[in-house]
């Protein structure tokens, strides 16, 4: 693709991410587009993000486990950023946002830049806690109908997130395979397990770590990374109350307002 048309599309995602406008995604016409290019156009997103004020906070991993795979009809993990706008306490407010959807995550808090191929143990030792989260994704794209370029472009989804308020070591904790639970209003509408992210949490931080040497970049120390959801997303309606609960993390809450 044409430089000037990549920065012509991040023109196009930022103005349907400012005001929830709906697109069509970009393969359908170029199939051509990859997801290099993809991420070019996450990284003018980013800047522009920075221009406007947004402050970069942390880092999502996104399509780790197979039910997110099956669900979106992609089959390989991507990242996006977020930025301290995104963070969400307790309430969430559906203006501004298309068709947004909810799912549970495992968070890491980093204590210390990452980048480069690192052992489990060194990943672990680099955060300072693990907890609970959730993650609010509202694909930019009409029916969440995205290819892999289209999707990175668009910071794979990224509209929101909330952090559970117990936060464990994972130095000492053993999170490879903690049971899920996504609750709607008190019914339990998802399950899963931590092990639905590679295997085990920790290897998302890894192959996150790997990725970011190899496009010159770091993860910095008081970064937020989330891992990714093991289970398909929900969608939000009004109203609703929505709880994630993951053992020993605990549970975190969100309310949807209108
Ligand atoms: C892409 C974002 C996926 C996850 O945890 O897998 C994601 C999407 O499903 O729209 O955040
Ligand atoms: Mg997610």
């Amino acid at each position: 693709m044409k430089k000037e048309t990549l920065v012509e599309w991040s023109q196009i995602l930022e103005d349907a991410y400012l005001n929830a406008k709906e697109l069509i995604r970009f393969t359908l016409d170029h199939p051509e587009f990859s997801v290099e290019e993809g991420y070019e156009i996450q990284e003018i997103g980013l800047r522009k993000a920075e221009q406007r004020g947004e402050k970069v906070i942390g880092y999502k991993m996104g399509l780790v486990s197979k039910a997110k795979m099956q669900q979106m009809g992609v089959n390989d993990p991507i990242y996006g950023y977020l930025t301290e706008k995104m963070r969400v306490e307790r309430s969430l407010s559906l203006k501004g946002r298309i068709h947004p959807k909810v799912e549970p995550e495992i968070v890491f808090l980093l204590r210390k830049d990452l980048s480069g191929k690192i052992t489990e143990e060194e990943a672990k030792e680099a955060c300072s806690g693990i907890c609970v989260g959730l993650e609010i994704i509202d694909s930019r794209y009409k029916d969440f109908d995205f290819k892999l370029p289209d999707v990175v472009a668009d910071n794979c989804s990224s509209s929101g997130f909330v952090l559970g308020e117990t936060i464990e070591d994972p130095r000492t904790l053993d999170f490879e395979n903690l049971g899920m639970v996504l609750e709607i209003n008190g019914v339990a509408k998802g399950f899963g397990s931590s092990a639905a992210l590679l295997g085990h949490p920790i290897r998302a931080l890894c192959a996150l770590s790997e990725t970011f040497e190899k496009q010159g970049k770091m993860l910095p120390a008081g970064s937020i990374i989330l891992a990714g959801s093991p289970m398909a997303a929900i969608t939000l309606e009004p109203g609703m109350k929505i709880c994630a609960r993951v053992e020993h993390l605990g549970e975190v809450r969100l309310e949807v307002k209108e």
